[in-house]
C-alpha cells in the first residue's frame, strides 16, 4: 500500500539520487507565473526568494517567453568560433543600458567572477606592471561570489573552503565597510578590489554610508581596479539599476548575472572598458555556451522588460512600502528591518528556519540566510496588494513566536 503524497514520492527520489548539497525547504514546485509558483500538490505561494534574484522580471514572464521560444526555433549555439546575430545586439543594448565599453558574456555568476579576476590579473601584469605572478586581489569579508576553487579561496566562511584545498592564492581579506583596513591592505602589487555592493549571502548588508565613494577614491588613487559584484544586487533588485548608483561611483569592472535572462536562461557578463577587457586576446579565454545567441535573446528580451515595465523604479517604491510594513509589525524577536528595494533582511533574534518553514505554511516561500535572518525578495513584478497580503501573514507567524 502506497501512502506517500506526490511530494514526499519526489523528495524521496531526490534524495536518494540526488548529491544532498542542499536543505532545500519541503515543496516541490511544478509551475509558476509572475510572483507565484504551485507545487505539485496543486497548492500556490507567493515567491519571496525569486530564485536569488534571477526571477526579477516575475516567473515566466510572457515577452522573454517569446523571445526564448523564437529563438529557440532559429538557433540556439553557434559556439565562438562562429559568430551569431543575437550576441552583437545584446553588447549593444549592455552598452547603451550601462554606459560600459564593452561587455564579455559567460552563464553562470561564478564563471563571470573568474572572468574579472583573470581579467585584472592580467591588467594588473599588462597595464600596471606588476611583477610576474605577484598579483594580489582584495576581498571583503563575509563576502559571496561563488562556488569555484578560486572562489572559495577568497571566502571567509570556514564551510565553503574546508576539505577543498589546496585554495588558490594571490588574495587577501579586508573587513566589509572598514575603509581603513582597505587603505592599510593596498600595496603596489594589488590588481584590484573586488565587492558587493550590498552583501546578498550576509544577510543583505548595506554598506556605511559613503564606503564604496572613498573604496574608489583609494583604488583610483592607488591604480587599483575597483570590481563590484552586482549578480545579486543588479539588475533593478536594490531599487536602482545597479546598488553602487547609491553612492554615484562608476566601478571599473561590474558582474552582472542571475536576472540578466530573467531565469530562462544562465547568463552573465562582465562590463568594463575597452582598455581593461582589452587585455584578453583571442584564445586568452572563453566558454562553449558563452555568449550562444539563445542566451543572447533571452537576455535582451529580460533587460527590455525591466526597462519598460519599470521595474526598478517600482523596486524602489515597493521596497520601501514592504520595508513600512514590516517595521509596523511589534514584537520583540524582531532585530532589524534592512535592505534596499525590494531585497529585505528581516533579522530576529532566534533561529530563522522554523519561520521559513511556517511561512509556507502559510503560502509564502522565503529563504534564510546566517541563521536569523529571513530575506524577502520577491520578483519585482509584486503588486502592493500583494505586499499587504504577504505582510499579514509575515505578521501573524511573527507573533505566533513565544
Ligand atoms: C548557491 C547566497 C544568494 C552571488 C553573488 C556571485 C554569485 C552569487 C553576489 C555566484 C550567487 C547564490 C548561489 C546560490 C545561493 C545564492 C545566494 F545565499 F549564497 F548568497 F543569491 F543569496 N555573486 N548566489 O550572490 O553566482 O555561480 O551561482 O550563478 O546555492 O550557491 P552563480
Amino acid at each position: 500500500m502506497n501512502t506517500l503524497t506526490k511530494t514526499q514520492e519526489y523528495i524521496a527520489l531526490e534524495d536518494k539520487f540526488g548529491a544532498h548539497n542542499y536543505h532545500p525547504l519541503d515543496v516541490v514546485v511544478s509551475k509558476a507565473e509572475g510572483c507565484w509558483v504551485t507545487d505539485v500538490e496543486g497548492k500556490k505561494y507567493l515567491d519571496c526568494l525569486a530564485a536569488y534574484s534571477a526571477v526579477n522580471q516575475g516567473h515566466c514572464h510572457p515577452k522573454i517567453m517569446e523571445a526564448f521560444i523564437e529563438q529557440a526555433k532559429r538557433v540556439t549555439l553557434t559556439s565562438r568560433a562562429f559568430r551569431n546575430d543575437q550576441l552583437p545586439l545584446l553588447y549593444k543594448d549592455l552598452h547603451d543600458l550601462t554606459g560600459y565599453d564593452m561587455a564579455l558574456p559567460m552563464n553562470s555568476g561564478a564563471e563571470a567572477v573568474e572572468t574579472a579576476v583573470k581579467a585584472a590579473r592580467k591588467w594588473g601584469y599588462t597595464v600596471k606592471g606588476i611583477p610576474s605572478d605577484k598579483c594580489e586581489i582584495i576581498c571583503a569579508s563575509d563576502n559571496f561570489h561563488g562556488r569555484t576553487v578560486t572562489i572559495i579561496s577568497f571566502s571567509t566562511e570556514k564551510q565553503y573552503r574546508d576539505g577543498f584545498g589546496p585554495l588558490t592564492p594571490g588574495f587577501s581579506i579586508v573587513k566589509y565597510g572598514d575603509i581603513a583596513d582597505l587603505k592599510a591592505k593596498i600595496t603596489p602589487n594589488t590588481a584590484a578590489f573586488l565587492v558587493e555592493s550590498i552583501q546578498g549571502e550576509a544577510g543583505i548588508i548595506v554598506p556605511p554610508d559613503g564606503y564604496l565613494r572613498e573604496a574608489a577614491r583609494l583604488c583610483k588613487e592607488h591604480n587599483v581596479l575597483l570590481i563590484c559584484d552586482e549578480i545579486q544586487s543588479g539588475l533593478g533588485r536594490s531599487g536602482k539599476l545597479f546598488a553602487f548608483e547609491y553612492e554615484g561611483i562608476r566601478p571599473d569592472m561590474v558582474i552582472i548575472g542571475k536576472a540578466l535572462a530573467g531565469g530562462f536562461y544562465p547568463v552573465s557578463a562582465v562590463l568594463s572598458s575597452t582598455e581593461i577587457l582589452g587585455v584578453f586576446k583571442p584564445g586568452d579565454h572563453g566558454s562553449t555556451f558563452g555568449g550562444n545567441p539563445l542566451a543572447a535573446a533571452a537576455a535582451r528580451a529580460s533587460l527590455k522588460v525591466l526597462v519598460e515595465e519599470k521595474l526598478i523604479e517600482r523596486s524602489f517604491e515597493l521596497g520601501n512600502y514592504f520595508m513600512e510594513q514590516l517595521r509596523a509589525i511589534k514584537s520583540s524577536h524582531i532585530v532589524q528591518v534592512r535592505g534596499r528595494g525590494l531585497w529585505i533582511g528581516f533579522v530576529l533574534d532566534i533561529k530563522a528556519r522554523p519561520y521559513c518553514e511556517a511561512l509556507m505554511n502559510e503560502g509564502i516561500l522565503c529563504k534564510e540566510t546566517h541563521d536569523n535572518v529571513i530575506r524577502f525578495a520577491p520578483p519585482l513584478t509584486i503588486t502592493k496588494e500583494e505586499i499587504d497580503w504577504a505582510c499579514e501573514r509575515i505578521k501573524k507567524v511573527v507573533e505566533s513566536i513565544k
